[in-house]
């Protein structure tokens, strides 16, 4: 007799169901969690100061852009957006919901050294984790998010790998038992000069292990989403790899890595311009596949939308013209429908940044 999942059973019908609805066909998920420390490097890019109605004009400014709903199916905030409110008092959850966006908030506490591991780092925010997602799930979040780094020049060390996967796990199953999907996202930086085998063989072991604790800590699979890195050369590579390779690359990891019962694969961008990002992932759906394979970018649907914003009232209106172009062309590609022809030289610009901590 097969037993079932002991974890997420109270929420299991409607974990699958937040899950399939934020993977449905066109769309992704926009990623706002900036911490408060990145949002202000993001306002400082465009000489605001890092203030409370700063972050929540910006805020307010992308959750409120009319029609974001038809290519956006989640977003993720951070905890001070999760309780925010436009300047009117409408709650951002309620903006949400009209335009069927699913609510979803990041609940890991960042980055800190890992001791005895090869300058790596670990992910914390287990303690407690499971009052905070119910007081979230109460306030209207329906998904989670924990981000952990993977350095391919630093090692990785089996250490910094068996933690990152561990910590992913454990959370997964907290978020599960208390209503949330959680995103499981190991990202695997770009720094370095390694080549895009070494890329996927990193990857390869990094989501065995991801998936081998998972099982082992009877999170329900249907009731997730990945946030996986695209399987690219190294940034400072001597070599660029194509679209095609990419995709290429990345469906190969997927295919040897992640079992079908997982609904979504929402892939970050992480530093890549807002056009590669774009046609990576547009090559990566030029064929069926077993999952939804889409996006969860942050700063590859944000960059040119700061950049019009400028913070000035007046150009609100074309900044949020600015993330519905960014936004429908990442439909498209999630479609496999994307070209490029007549993307703006903005677009076109890489954001990669060696080194680059949030
Ligand atoms: C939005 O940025 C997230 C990191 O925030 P903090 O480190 O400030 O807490 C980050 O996890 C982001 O969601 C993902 O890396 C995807 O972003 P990109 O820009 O790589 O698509």
């Amino acid at each position: 007799v097969m037993m079932a999942p002991i974890r997420a059973s109270a929420f299991a019908d409607e974990l699958v169901k937040t899950a399939k609805s934020i993977a449905s066909p066109g769309r992704g998920i926009l990623a706002i969690d900036e911490s408060n420390a990145t949002c202000g490097k993001r306002l400082s890019s465009i000489g605001l100061d890092n203030t409370e109605p700063n972050r929540q004009a910006y805020r307010q400014l992308l959750l409120t852009t009319p029609g974001l709903g038809e290519y956006i199916s989640g977003a993720i905030l951070f905890e001070e957006t999760l309780y925010q409110s436009t300047t009117d008092g409408k709650k951002f959850v309620d903006c949400m919901i009209d335009e069927k966006i699913t609510p979803g908030i990041k609940v890991d506490k960042g980055l800190v050294p890992l001791p005895g591991s090869n300058n790596e780092s670990w992910c914390q925010g287990l303690d407690g984790l499971g009052s905070r997602c119910a007081e979230y799930y109460k306030q209207g979040a329906r998904f989670a998010k924990w981000r952990t780094v993977v350095s391919i020049p630093c090692g990785p060390s089996a250490l910094a790998v068996k933690e990152a996967a561990w910590g992913l796990a454990r959370y997964a199953a907290i978020a599960q038992d208390n209503g949330l999907v959680p995103i499981v996202e190991p990202e695997i930086l770009l720094d370095g000069d390694h080549s895009i085998d070494r890329t996927l063989e990193v990857a390869e072991k990094v989501w065995a292990e991801v998936f081998f604790y998972l099982a082992e800590n009877n999170v329900m699979f249907e009731g997730i989403l990945l946030k996986p890195s695209m399987v690219t050369p190294g940034a400072e590579h001597r070599e660029k790899a194509s679209p095609e390779t990419i995709a290429q690359y990345t469906l190969k990891l997927l295919n040897r890595r992640v079992p079908p019962a997982v609904p979504g694969i929402m892939f970050l961008s992480g530093g890549q311009s807002e056009a590669e990002a774009t046609l990576n992932l547009n090559a990566m759906n030029q064929a069926p596949n077993p999952w939804h394979v889409s996006f969860s970018y942050a700063r590859a649907l944000q960059n040119t939308v700061l950049k019009t914003w400028q913070g000035h009232p007046e150009n609100v209106e074309a900044a949020q013209q600015a993330l519905l172009v960014r936004a429908k062309a990442n439909s498209l590609a999630q479609l496999g429908r994307y070209s490029a022809a007549g993307e703006s030289e903005e677009a076109k610009k890489g954001m990669f940044v060696k080194g680059y901590t949030y």
